[in-house]
């Protein structure tokens, strides 16, 4: 079939399907895109004939900013569980580079997606090409080589006989939950433009069956073993329970052996916050309750988890001398962690295959009583009556109280991921979406579009910071543009609250964490900036709620909540409002020396805390 590289693949793309419990799906749903003189007319060209003749279904959907659309691929493929995936298609230099850090983030989180960065030309025919980067030393060496240590897979196109093997070679890390990340195939401009005899083979339909591996007897015999003989075992829930859709296989995993079960950011809403087993968030930003079980367990069973500093708190979560590791894991390297007896299993094979070789070992649940008076805490932080301005915790609530089960709530950098791990009660395996593997401050606005693609039935509310918005709210107005409605609830508190307070706690005063005048100290100490975010949101396209209180606020996200477009919903709050304890740590190194003396007493603090870090070898 004679084809441009560029039509090849959006028509190769279009037939890939994931088949996974018997059910297919489209493996590639669709196509973000920004194009420029690398791609308007290779990939471009291809997507428009596609769409015009309908020779191959690959929707193409126009992003405002490249960053952002690998965020909302990034979205989709969490909320798809890894089972769809979007591509991203950006033109040479700037277009491309601008993907990176979206590309590291589905990398961190192990999502699945689909970057084709444009390249420089194959044939060198009129070298260099605008936004060349030149390497004296090297001419195979262009910007996207920076792609390479962030992504799973990468290849470069030079010759269109290479890309068949480029494309399978993208799709099987694509649908490989052990591997999958950042998949980059990198295009040069004029190979895009270049036709070849495909073999029609190459188009056919192919379907790319996910597995579910079984966990190996031997390891499930020794990992039994470890927890048949605990005293007071504690099961840490990561995204891999969601992934693999094991909520039913962990919520009988714990009622039968009675083990409690706290969460990760990624694995919130695994179990329902009023499970009889839950215990809520585990580490830095975790509940005092699980904070407790944790720092006392015997063997800790991490399912699905990578064990972030947050999980662990930086090291120091689990105190018992004796503490043992099981791990179920999906990933081998991550099964691997803290020396763990590993189960490289899916999280569903892997929870059923233990708890059949428990054999009917339980353990003595004596957590209930913490946890009903953790949540009349919740309750109280939910419902401060905080003035003037309301607590960030109080917005939490009204949302968490707007919100129907199936609701999704997105957040990713700030003082919101730590506040909602310990504070949200999620009610379904897909309600909690915070990006918290990279943090990444500008995800909340894309990646809610990219989770609202992939499920158009429910509402989506991301939460966002001022600062996180002033990163990067360009994408309201491709999901205006779409008709993708959202609910944005925006929180200005002049600066961030995050950094300011750890900043506090470090000793270095919330040193450059304001945004106000600068003042005559020389510091952004003076009065309030006349910004106006909610009259920006408007101007991009949104219908806007401005709220002054938490009564206003429940008002105006019922009202969000009903309408039937993307609606910002604006609050200011006090940054210095409290917080509930999480009785945690986390690890941010204080300068050994200094001429401050705030800097010295928290270095003292520091070096106290570090002395219960362990290796756990
Ligand atoms: C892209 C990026 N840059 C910097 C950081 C470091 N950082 C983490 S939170 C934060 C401030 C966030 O401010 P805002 O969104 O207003 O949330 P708040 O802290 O006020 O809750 C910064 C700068 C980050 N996580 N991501
Ligand atoms: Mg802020």
């Amino acid at each position: 079939m004679k084809l441009t590289v560029g039509q090849a693949v959006v028509r190769f793309l279009a037939n890939q399907w994931t088949e996974r419990d018997g059910v297919e799906r489209r493996a590639v749903a669709g196509c973000f895109g920004i194009f420029g003189h690398g791609n308007v007319a290779g990939l471009g060209q291809a997507l428009l004939q596609a769409q015009r003749t309908g020779e191959a279904d690959l929707p193409y959907r126009l992003a405002r900013n490249e960053q952002a659309m690998v965020h909302a691929a990034a979205g989709f493929a969490r909320m798809s569980n890894r089972l769809q995936a979007y591509a991203c298609t950006a033109s040479i230099g700037p277009g491309s580079t601008n993907m990176l850090t979206g590309a590291a983030l589905a990398t961190v989180n192990r999502l699945p997606v689909l970057l084709l960065p444009s390249d420089v030309f194959a044939t060198r025919a009129a070298s260099p090409v605008l936004q060349e980067l030149e390497d004296p030393g090297g001419y195979d060496v262009s910007v996207n080589d920076a792609f390479r240590p962030l992504s799973r897979f990468f290849d470069r196109v030079w010759r269109p006989e290479q890309l068949p093997s480029a494309l399978l070679g993208a799709m099987r890390v694509l649908t490989d939950p052990a591997d999958t990340g950042a998949v980059t195939v990198c295009l040069p401009q004029d190979l895009q433009a270049e036709a070849y005899d495909f073999p029609d083979e190459l188009f056919a339909k192919r379907v790319w069956h996910i597995a579910r591996p079984p966990a190996e007897a031997s390891f499930v015999s020794r990992a039994a073993d470890v927890v048949r003989h605990a005293r007071r075992p504690l099961i840490i829930a990561g995204g891999g329970v969601i992934y693999s859709e094991a909520s039913g296989e962990l919520d009988q995993f714990a009622r039968e052996t009675g083990i409690p079960v706290a969460d990760t950011q990624a694995g919130k809403g695994a179990l329902s916050w009023d499970h009889p087993n839950s215990v809520g968030g585990v580490g830095s930003t975790g509940t005092p309750v699980a904070n407790r079980l944790a720092r006392d367990a015997d063997v800790i069973i991490g399912v699905g988890t990578r064990y972030s500093d947050f999980t662990t708190a930086s090291r120091t979560a689990f105190q018992n001398p004796d503490v043992q590791f099981v791990n179920i894991n999906v990933a081998g390297f991550d099964a691997a962690k803290e020396s763990a007896f590993p189960i490289v299993a899916d999280a569903r094979a892997g929870l059923s295959a233990l708890l059949a070789a428990l054999d009917g070992a339980s353990f003595p649940a004596d957590y209930e009583a913490d946890v009903v008076s953790w949540q009349a805490t919740v309750d109280h932080a939910y419902h401060l009556g905080h003035g003037p301005l309301p607590a960030q915790t109080e917005v939490i609530g009204a949302v968490n109280e707007a919100c129907g089960a199936r609701d999704v709530v997105v957040q990713a950098a700030g003082s919101l991921p730590g506040d909602l791990q310990m504070l949200w009660r999620a009610r379904d395996p897909k309600q909690y979406h915070v990006e918290y593997g990279y943090s990444c401050m500008g995800f909340e606005i894309a990646g809610a579009l990219g989770i609202k693609l992939a499920d158009p039935s429910r509402e989506v509310f991301a939460m966002v910071g001022d600062g996180s918005y002033l990163m990067m709210a360009q994408e309201i107005v491709t999901a205006v543009a779409d008709g993708i409605k959202l609910v944005i609830v925006l929180i200005q508190n002049h600066g961030f609250a995050s950094i300011g307070a750890l900043s506090e706690s470090l000793g270095s005063q919330r040193f450059g964490t304001s945004y106000r005048y600068r003042g005559d100290s020389g510091d952004y100490d003076g009065g309030h900036l006349p910004v106006d975010l909610a009259a920006n949101a408007e101007s991009l396209g949104a219908a806007v709620i401005r709220c002054r209180t938490i009564a206003d606020l429940a008002d105006g996200l019922k009202r969000a909540r009903e309408a039937d477009r993307l609606t910002v919903v604006h609050i200011e709050t006090d940054p210095l409002a409290p917080v509930p304890s999480s009785e945690s740590w986390w690890d941010v190194p204080v300068p050994s020396v200094s001429a401050l003396a705030s800097t010295q007493e928290a270095r003292t603090a520091y070096e106290a805390a570090k002395r219960s870090q362990r290796l756990y070898l």
